[in-house]
């Protein structure tokens, strides 16, 4: 049993393959954690800056958590500390009797990017969004959103979304589709609209009503349905702090260039005709 703790609850977890942000995790030792911002932030600990601390105390093994460092002291009082950014709970899986979530190996980390949309229906689009920033292993949160039809939730939404650590925002809506320029007005983030084709028209009132934004309040538009290309613009924001997605970025882009050599070639040998028969 491993366990990872949290200010306000402990998690009992039957080994320590905890999952941290940036894939970083854990020793092979059981009942050894690594402690992180965002560790700290996936606990609440504190949206917390990496100085900011938190204890909690069960059966009298008390636990104090700041920053990177931590320091466990067992029922015998023993003060234990491994290293800076490890420590190691040695005494503490049996004295363990606190809420038990069998999730807590899914720490998931904080989310980077904010997907929103006006309606489920429009989830057929913009899941594209969400597959690139899979693809990437950004974090993402995904929700409806709806400007006309929960106007106090957007508000909300798009102004606490820099202090939930949200970095960018990418929002879908059809018709009359006022969410992502309201939403760019409420935040500080950058939003990028994706416009999406209702039954009514070919979705040119949805482009038209994201990228006519007034002087001011920009809006990234992305072609109609495009929700592919918000998820790769979201991901080129992060890479302006994060070469990681840089590198990442560069290979995708590698990746399009081979496919369509490939395919240049097949259709250069087979003939177009041949190639247009083979494709259907
Ligand atoms: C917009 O109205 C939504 O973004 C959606 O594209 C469109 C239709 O919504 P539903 O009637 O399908 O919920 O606000």
């Amino acid at each position: 049993m491993g366990v990872l703790l949290c200010p306000s609850q402990a998690f009992v977890v039957a080994s320590l393959s905890l999952k941290f942000a940036n894939a970083s995790s854990v020793d092979a030792s059981p009942l050894s954690a690594k402690a992180s911002p965002t560790y700290n932030r996936s606990c609440n600990l504190a949206r917390a800056s990496h100085e900011d601390a938190a204890s909690l105390s069960t059966q009298g093994i008390s636990f104090r958590v700041s920053g990177s460092r931590r320091q466990v002291n067992d029922p015998a009082g023993r003060r234990r500390r491994i290293e800076r950014g490890f420590s190691t709970m040695t005494t503490f899986a049996a004295a363990m009797q606190a809420d038990v979530l069998d999730s807590a190996a899914e720490v998931k980390p904080a989310a980077a990017v904010g997907i929103i949309m006006g309606s489920d229906s429009d989830l057929p689009v913009m899941q594209s969004a969400a597959e690139i920033l899979q693809l990437f292993g950004v974090a993402y949160e995904l929700t409806v959103v709806s400007a006309h039809r929960t106007p106090e939730r957007m508000v909300k939404y798009a102004q606490t979304a820099h202090q939930r650590g949200l970095r960018v925002i990418i929002a879908g809506a059809g018709g009359a589709a006022h969410l992502p320029g309201m939403v760019a007005s409420l935040t500080p983030l950058p939003v990028i609209g994706v416009p999406v084709k209702g039954n009514a028209t070919d979705g040119l009132d949805s482009l038209l009503s994201i990228v006519q934004m007034p002087r001011g309040i920009p809006v990234a538009t992305v072609a109609i349905q495009n929700a592919t290309n918000a998820g790769l613009l979201a991901v080129r924001i992060l890479g302006l702090s994060s070469p990681e997605l840089v590198d990442k970025m560069l290979d995708y882009q590698k990746g399009l260039e081979e496919m369509v050599l490939e395919k240049a070639e097949r259709l250069e040998q087979l003939g177009w005709q041949e190639y247009l028969k083979q494709q259907q």
